[in-house]
């Protein structure tokens, strides 16, 4: 049988290589973890609670409907964290606004952004969805945090990770020092070292993207969408498209197994769909660590200076050579 390693002995081992630590970041990761549960808890049984699954009726900053699932693991994240003197601010995709700790509580060193349930049209239909976080350092002067702390390049955050609720709850993260999945174990209450130092494929053999769109996508991107279903046995074409709609279950598949994502700027949105902040950069700072690459078509996604906390980023992720050749055919390099 395999070692049993739990997240708390393993985040335990990795701070004892820094023996200045305060052990403050590794109580961050626990608190993510513990929020984790809880959110898992309710996914795990939306369909039994008639509350929980369906529409707030309302409206986030984006647009979008707000799921009640959504509500929750937002506030189910802010309020394990306001408290405990770690952070000095947070952001989340469901709030205009940085999130600021209450003045009754003290603020520690670090920043969090979180996207609180990723993918959450899909929670009725039972399909797999995520929390994605990202933690930076505080780089304000005052005491409390400002917008600036949420504002930082994807370069400068110190870790990142997600979680997806699927057939089984697994978090995967990274404090710069390999990437690391954990498989919730409900009948011990504890996430367990499941996937040690995850190193994705140089290429994949996998492409997903919502294809519904490409009437609006730039000639770079048909092309590169029709080359990679043309037959050559040499570079291993066709590739197989697989498309959940669930950001983290898609990145997830492709981590384990190699290909491509690609939600591209279009004439429609030239930005694309997804959120700088919550769900580009944690992800490429994974995909990088892993050894793939992650860009928007143009520039690594982690070079990117945010103007806005809610700023939208065109994202293609995956396999480096994946990555290196879509980036070619949308710059029409070839
Ligand atoms: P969300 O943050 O509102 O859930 O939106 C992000 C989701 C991603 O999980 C997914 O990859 C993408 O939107 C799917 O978009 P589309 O339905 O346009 O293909
Ligand atoms: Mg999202």
């Amino acid at each position: 049988m395999a070692k049993l390693v739990t997240i708390e002995r393993h985040i335990m081992a990795k701070q004892k290589q820094f023996p200045s630590a305060t052990g403050d970041f590794s109580a961050l990761l626990y608190d993510i973890a513990f929020a984790a549960k809880v959110i898992g808890r309710e996914v795990n049984k939306a369909g039994l609670i008639e509350d929980m699954i369906g529409k707030t009726g309302s409206t986030n900053v984006h647009g979008e409907e707000v799921k009640k699932l959504d509500e929750f693991a937002d506030l189910i994240i802010y309020k394990s964290m306001d408290h405990t003197g770690r952070l000095c601010v947070m952001a989340s995709e469901e709030n205009e606004d940085v999130l600021h700790i209450p003045e009754k509580y003290e603020c520690g060193h670090y920043v969090l952004l979180y996207d609180p349930l990723d993918g959450s049209s899909n929670i009725d239909a039972n399909v797999s969805i995520g929390t994605i976080f990202s933690i930076y350092h505080k780089t304000s002067e005052g005491e409390r945090g400002a917008l600036e702390d949420c504002l930082q390049n994807g370069d400068k955050q110190i870790a990142a990770g997600y979680i997806i609720y699927g057939s089984s709850t697994m978090l995967v993260f990274c404090t710069g020092r390999g990437v690391h999945g954990f498989t919730y174990d409900p009948t011990v209450g504890e996430f367990l070292l499941s996937h040690e130092n995850i190193k994705i494929p140089k290429r994949g053999k996998i492409y997903s993207t919502n294809e519904g769109n490409s009437a609006h996508w730039s000639e770079g991107t048909k092309k590169y969408i029709e080359y990679v279903k043309q037959i050559d046995a040499a570079t291993n074409r066709p590739y197989s498209g697989r498309y959940i709609g669930s950001l983290v279950a898609d990145f997830h598949r492709n981590l384990l197994y190699g290909g491509v994502y690609l939600y591209p700027g279009d004439n429609k949105s030239p930005n694309g769909k997804l959120r700088l902040q919550y769900e580009a950069n944690p992800l490429a700072f994974l995909v990088e660590h892993a050894g793939g690459a992650a860009s928007d078509g143009y520039q690594r996604i982690m070079d990117i200076k945010p103007d806005s906390i809610h700023q939208r980023t065109p994202l293609v992720i995956g396999s480096l050579d994946d990555v290196k050749e879509a980036e070619d055919f949308i710059q029409g390099k070839k």
